[in-house]
């Protein structure tokens, strides 16, 4: 009976690890893991392209698009005061070759302002051929990252012909691919080989127990022999000499190194580009629906311009409503998370020149639930936030944010 037990108790030991071990393909990588306080209220993706979807190895694909940080920023998120634009992949599968914030070439971290306005522009070149799904990412320290609007990518090709050659600053020409890499593995291997002779040269006696015995019974000075005091000497003389030589050498090999740069970017906001212009809207009171799926927003919209406007789109956390009744330029990215019809107005008339209105603007779709950001309701931020996209019957368009505290309705 024991002994069937122990069987069993192994037999679903192995059979988790090999659960644990076996590779699986994963088919998202956590875009919908953080809270949506966070996803909604933090950075607020818009406008994002890709310039193309296939491409070969070694063929660049350039992301452009724009966010703007939120001002009603969570109080329970890190303040964005270091952050880094980036784009999650799985693995090396592209290079990023260049990246710019603001029109700015930048390669450290930056602080961003609250209530500003970003532009970026990020190249990458294709590594390893395969089918990966992208997203740029702002990382926020202390906080997470906020990811943006994701798109599939197709890499085709042979991963041997991807070349990454660059050019040094004293003009040497090198490949990035296998510069240093016999070097690195060299010292790892080194080390490696010192450290586990020091662990052998003591496992292969008695250890712990016949150790602490002898100890007890005031054996110890026959614990460690003058062999022992030997090679401890020589391993505390020869380790700097090591290193201190290496780094010698090191130096005299290549006297115009930099070392890796800590510094933070200063990147000013663009002149605001959200809650500018002759429309303003005010949300008055936002409740979310949960049998409906539907967030019901209450907005006070004032068009000071001098044709009628509309809403036309509601976007958070990478979700876009948008309203089928006004026409929009077409918008090729991310187009999954888009509920094309996904945005109503309580009445159809557009809100006149110099009109002050108040509207209910409804935004309902399953999304809200397959994006998990119907958990706000459970969260103890329960406010949302977003942009709202209007454009008026010349086609110029006005972004405004939202943000209010979000009452749920139960049934
Ligand atoms: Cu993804």
């Amino acid at each position: 009976m024991k002994k069937s037990l122990k069987t069993l108790f192994s037999a679903a030991c192995l059979g988790l690890c090999a659960g644990a071990l076996a590779p699986e393909a994963a088919l998202a990588h956590g875009e919908k893991a953080l809270e949506p306080f966070v996803r909604m209220r933090t950075i607020q993706w818009y406008d994002v392209a890709w310039s193309k979807a296939k491409l070969n190895v070694n063929e660049e694909v350039v992301i452009t698009g724009r966010f703007h940080v939120n001002a009603d920023w969570p109080r329970g998120v890190a303040q964005p005061d270091a952050t880094y634009l980036n784009v999650s992949a799985p693995g090396p599968v592209f290079i990023r070759t260049e990246r710019y914030l603001n029109g700015q070439s930048s390669v450290s971290s930056s602080a961003l302002k609250l209530g500003g306005d970003y532009d970026f522009k990020i190249v990458m070149k294709a590594r390893i051929p395969g089918r990966f799904h992208l997203h740029p990412f702002v990382n926020l320290h202390d906080a997470g990252s906020v990811v943006g609007p994701g798109q599939w990518m197709e890499v085709e090709g042979d991963a041997s012909a991807f070349t990454n050659q660059i050019k040094t600053l004293d003009g040497s020409l090198i490949d990035m691919e296998t510069y240093g890499l016999a070097n690195g593995v060299a010292w790892h291997g080194f080390w490696i080989a010192i450290g586990s002779a020091w662990l052998l040269w003591w496992v292969r006696r008695p250890l712990f127990i016949p150790r602490y015995k002898m100890l007890h019974a005031g054996q110890e000075a026959s614990l460690v022999s003058p062999l022992d005091r030997m090679i401890g000497a020589a391993i505390i003389f020869a380790v700097p000499m090591i290193v201190f030589g290496a780094n010698f050498v090191t130096d005299l090999r290549y006297p115009n190194a930099i070392p890796l740069q800590a510094a933070m970017d200063q990147i000013d906001p663009l002149p605001p580009a959200v809650d500018v212009g002759a429309v303003q809207v005010k949300i008055q009171r936002a409740e979310y629906n949960v049998p409906a799926r539907a967030m019901i927003m209450t907005a006070l919209l004032h068009n000071g311009s001098d044709h009628p406007v509309r809403v036309g789109e509601f976007a958070t956390a990478n979700v876009r409503f948008r309203n089928p009744a006004v026409i929009q330029p077409p918008q090729g990215e991310g187009a999954v998370l888009a509920a094309r019809e996904g945005l109503s107005i309580d009445t159809a008339d557009p809100v006149a020149p110099g009109e002050t209105r108040t509207i209910r603007i409804t935004a309902e779709d399953s999304l809200w639930q397959r994006e998990r950001l119907d958990g706000l309701i459970r969260d103890a931020d329960t406010r949302m936030g977003g942009l709202l996209f209007l454009y008026d019957t010349a086609g110029q368009r006005y972004v405004s944010t939202v943000s209010a505290p979000v009452i749920p309705k139960f049934y």
